[in-house]
């Protein structure tokens, strides 16, 4: 039954038991209601608590029904604003007993209700902003009655969530430091004592005095991007306060209908579920159980190895973190403890914390420290020879069912895997840097690696924090592998007289986090060579821009050298364009003008864009037809967590779609007429999937 019903001495209890997440779908709103219904019709029953157990008091609305219409249709009656109509018009009391996840339209529920009490682990939010629509169920007028106009606005822009404590604080609820669901009860008949039914649908809401008249004429300034969601969040709480109740409620559902068919929305709805449709592993047996991963050593205690640490140690599990000698071990210490004592300065962590995270935290110098972990990570030096010799001291004193996993970034797998007797049990796990920081963990199958071992890797991914994305072994996987590509039209461009920072300002108008030519700065442009270096060695002979090159010529790594294709302010690391560097590109195209006979054009934001992204789209098509990712959305998934695509585009594939595979082979066509039009080869699935009217991430 989605709604359990247990009347405790004249307090109905409801407890909403639609697994996975009590997300609201026509079952579970019909239910509700039907027993909401039932209880108020019973003379023995004086009040009503409503919970979801546990973990989940609601998800909110189903995305999956308005997101694809299917299960029912969000329209379908009883719609979830009716169910919140019933409760806010309840006849008794209706408190609502908040324990985890009260999110979006659940957070409306509980809103609906005349009385919340919530548990410290409460997580309340209304999250709709990050699926390009905003809360249709009343949150935009029930919020700013409930915690004020300002810190409702903030909830509803942001997205994110508070906890019990928080919660609390903000007046949104009553904290339980007992049983929840008693202490919700104890509310419930003493708010049928008192004959208590505070409605917010009939409080006002008001700014405060000193707001002033443009306040949220100052909001709409204050956003990052206009996109249509956030300004339709001001839109709505406007009304809030504007409007009589029931009026904001239908300006409310007007802006939600708008947002819901935006492109932004369907966007960033796909984007949810293509990050956990990442998770599954296509063709695996269900008998296939990740082994439990408690014990882990990180080899290399550089940037890359420490932050690595971090995150198994902020997981909870013990950590040893090794180098080649005590000095390269508690410098790799000094920067893990700085990071937690500036964690504990700002207060986002107690010092019983950190000493506790700290305590996970072993050191080595000796491989021989391993023979007892459940996982061995290598982040050592990016030499093929050098993983090779501690993969084979490894397969030597490690368990025999340890798992042996690579952070490589381009490296072959499959060779370091090979001169170990154990290649079932390695598989790569490439982090993005910082470690701590970006959500992509891309987990590398090699061509022996065992399922089981695959199935750990990526639960460990999820225990971790991270979004783990599945990928073969190819030269870059996926991520670095598509971006070589953008790169490599990027830098065309600049053969072609476009200026880096006009290129990354295409882009980054466009919605990039980060433009490329900024990107390569920050990924330092020596490390752009050593990759260019080794896949040339590898036999890749395509043509490739040599401006890189000059600029790495003239030691401009990038922000750690304070100059790259930018300068740096050396305390603040803003970037500045360089004169210098607008020289040398300028002067670079006039040498491939008159190498290859161009004549100057001017190529707009259109063009740059265009010939960037259809790169990264192209190359995707190419390495998915290769098997090397296993569907469209998971590449979508790499560039929406690791590479700062905008999530509100949907992602690269996403993004191709969207613009329809027709076109985007005629774009490239129209390439084909220009200077680097020889580079383009559209990927076979590409022309498969144009060619048959399809979609790759369909
Ligand atoms: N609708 C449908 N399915 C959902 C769902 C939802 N709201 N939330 C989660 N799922 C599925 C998810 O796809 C996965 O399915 C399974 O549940 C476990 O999720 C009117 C219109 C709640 C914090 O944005 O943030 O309310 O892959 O793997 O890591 O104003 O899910 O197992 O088949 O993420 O423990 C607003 C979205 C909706 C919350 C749990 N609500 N969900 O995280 O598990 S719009 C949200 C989450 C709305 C109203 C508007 C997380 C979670 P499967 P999971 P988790």
């Amino acid at each position: 039954m989605p709604v359990h019903i247990d009347i405790r001495d004249g307090v109905a209890v409801l407890t909403l038991n639609r697994p996975p997440v009590n997300s609201f779908d026509l079952a579970l709103r019909r239910d509700l209601r039907a027993a909401l219904a039932m209880v108020m019709t019973k003379p023995e029953v004086e009040a009503v608590v409503l919970t979801g157990g546990t973990r989940h008091f609601s998800a909110g609305a189903d995305i999956e029904e308005f997101a694809s219409g299917t299960r029912g249709g969000a329209t379908a009656v009883p719609t979830l604003p009716d169910v919140i109509t019933d409760l806010d018009q309840a006849a008794k009391p209706v408190v609502a007993a908040i324990a985890g996840t009260c999110l979006g339209g659940g957070l409306e529920v509980a809103l609906g209700c005349h009385h919340r009490v919530v548990a410290a682990n409460g997580t309340l939010g209304l999250p709709e902003v990050k699926l390009g629509i905003l809360p249709g169920a009343g949150g935009t007028q029930r919020l700013p009655r409930a915690i004020g106009v300002k810190a409702a606005l903030d909830m509803i822009l942001s997205g994110t969530p508070v906890n019990g404590a928080k919660a609390a604080k903000l007046g949104l609820a009553t904290l339980s430091t007992g049983d929840l669901v008693e202490d919700a009860v104890a509310v419930a008949r003493q708010a049928a004592r008192d004959g208590a039914k505070p409605r917010l649908s009939l409080l006002r809401a008001e700014l405060p005095a000193d707001a002033g008249a443009d306040w949220f004429q100052r909001q709409i300034d204050g956003l990052k991007r206009p996109l249509p969601a956030p300004l339709a969040c001001i839109e709505a709480v406007r009304a809030a306060v504007e409007l009589p109740f029931s009026q904001g409620l239908q300006r409310e559902f007007n802006l939600f209908r708008e947002l819901v068919v935006t492109p932004e929305s369907k966007a960033l709805q796909y984007a949810f579920f293509a990050e956990r449709r990442a998770a599954r592993i296509d063709g695996l047996s269900p008998d296939v159980q990740p082994r439990a991963i408690e014990r882990v050593a990180v080899i290399g205690a550089g940037t890359m190895g420490a932050g690595i640490a971090t995150v198994a140690v902020n997981a909870g599990l013990e950590v040893i973190l090794l180098d080649r000698d005590e000095t390269g071990v508690q410098k790799g210490v000094a920067g893990i403890t700085k990071g937690y004592d500036a964690a504990v300065a700002k207060g986002r962590m107690d010092g019983a914390e950190r000493d506790r995270r700290l305590g996970r935290l072993h050191t080595a110098t000796d491989l021989a420290a391993c023979a007892a972990v459940d996982l061995v990570i290598e982040a050592a030096f990016e030499d093929m020879g050098v993983k090779q010799d501690i993969f084979r001291t490894l397969d030597k004193v490690c368990g025999p069912d340890a798992i042996l996993a690579s952070n490589t970034s381009t490296l072959d797998l499959d060779a370091i895997a090979a001169i170990t007797s154990r290649p079932q049990s390695v598989v790569g796990l490439h982090f993005f840097s910082p470690a701590p920081v970006m959500r992509l963990l891309e987990v590398v199958r090699g061509a022996e690696t065992a399922p089981e071992v695959l199935a750990t890797a990526m639960a460990l991914s999820r225990k971790l924090g991270k979004v783990g994305v599945v990928a073969g072994v190819c030269n870059g996987f996926i991520g670095n592998r598509m971006v070589e590509e953008y790169l490599r039209q990027a830098y065309f461009l600049v053969d072609e007289g476009v200026l880096p920072w006009q290129v990354d300002g295409a882009l980054e108008r466009w919605g990039m986090a980060m433009g490329p030519f900024a990107m390569m700065d920050l990924a330092g442009n020596d490390i752009g060579r050593a990759i260019r270096a080794g896949r040339k060695a590898l036999g890749d002979e395509r043509p490739y821009s040599t401006f890189p090159d000059k600029i790495c010529a003239l030691g401009r790594f990038g922000q750690k050298t304070g100059k790259g294709y930018y300068q740096y302010d050396p305390a603040t690391r803003a970037r500045e364009t360089d004169p210098e560097v607008d020289a040398l590109a300028q002067a670079h195209a006039k040498e491939v003008a008159q190498e290859f006979g161009l004549s100057p054009r001017v190529i707009g934001d259109e063009e740059i864009v265009a010939r960037c992204l259809l790169a990264l789209a192209n190359e995707g098509a190419a390495l998915l037809g290769e098997g090397i990712a296993q569907r469209a959305s998971d590449i979508d998934v790499v560039y929406l967590n690791g590479y700062g695509f905008p999530a509100h585009k949907g992602g690269p594939m996403f993004h191709a779609d969207s613009l329809g595979l027709e076109n985007v082979l005629r774009l490239m066509e129209g390439f084909l007429e220009g200077y680097q039009g020889q580079f383009w080869k559209p990927a076979p699935l590409l022309w498969e999937k144009a060619s048959a009217g399809g979609r790759l991430t369909a």
